[in-house]
């Protein structure tokens, strides 16, 4: 079933090949997955911002302003949704979480997880070493432009190297914890470690 619908929908370039986790197939579209609906915004400097709290020497706020002026980088990463389609060469560009932690008080030492909290309600946990790789980035631009409503905009996780579900969209907040707690889709039954090369789908 799968790889004769892989057959006809494959798009993966001569050579990728070995780009592709197994039972993925390549698209050239940008599917658009999420529960709920898309946030819209009036006034982003009064009725948005981003937080952070939990196992930090203190906590911060970043309003639209502030947060868009922090330093910026700019990645291209392939991505790899669940329900099987992947993505290559996505270029991505917003603050490098490495970076963001550099503006928000010193982490404790028992900091090793972390929850992504959106817009109502959704969240998505990480473990604080995957964010720590120099892809893991809060982004806010896709192929250089502002991200669309639907793809997350005015904010968004992306999470390098897991099944695209991590990658939360509408963030408002970070949450640092001690333990793991498992987010929306992680308490639906999808496989929380959630690495595509290990075919991590869902847990059993
Ligand atoms: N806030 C929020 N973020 C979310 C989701 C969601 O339901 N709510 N779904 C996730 C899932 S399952 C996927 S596959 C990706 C899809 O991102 P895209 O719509 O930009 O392709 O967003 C992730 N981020
Ligand atoms: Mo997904």
């Amino acid at each position: 079933m799968f790889n004769a619908f892989k057959k006809k929908h494959d798009r993966t370039p001569p050579g990728a090949e070995e780009r592709v986790p197994p039972g993925q197939y390549v698209t050239e579209k940008f599917p658009v997955l999420h529960y709920g609906s898309v946030p819209s915004y009036t006034d982003l400097e009064s009725t948005w911002d981003v937080r952070v709290w939990g196992e930090l020497e203190g906590e911060a706020r970043f309003s639209f302003a502030e947060f868009r002026a922090l330093p910026t980088i700019k990645v291209t990463m392939d991505i790899h949704c669940v329900t099987r389609w992947s993505k290559l060469d996505t270029t991505w560009e917003g603050v490098q979480f490495k970076e963001f932690l550099k503006h928000v008080p010193p982490l404790k030492p028992t900091a090793k997880f972390v929850v992504a909290h959106c817009e109502q309600g959704f969240t998505a946990n990480v473990p604080l070493e995957i964010l720590l790789d120099d892809e893991a980035m809060l982004a806010y631009k896709y192929e250089g432009e502002e991200l669309t409503p639907e793809h997350g905009f005015p904010l968004r996780l992306l999470v390098p190297k897991k099944y695209f579900w991590k990658s939360a969209k509408w963030l408002r907040g970070l949450e640092f914890l001690a333990h793991d707690k498992l987010g929306f889709w992680e308490r639906y039954g999808y496989n929380n470690n959630a690495d595509p090369w290990r075919e991590e789908r869902y847990s059993d």
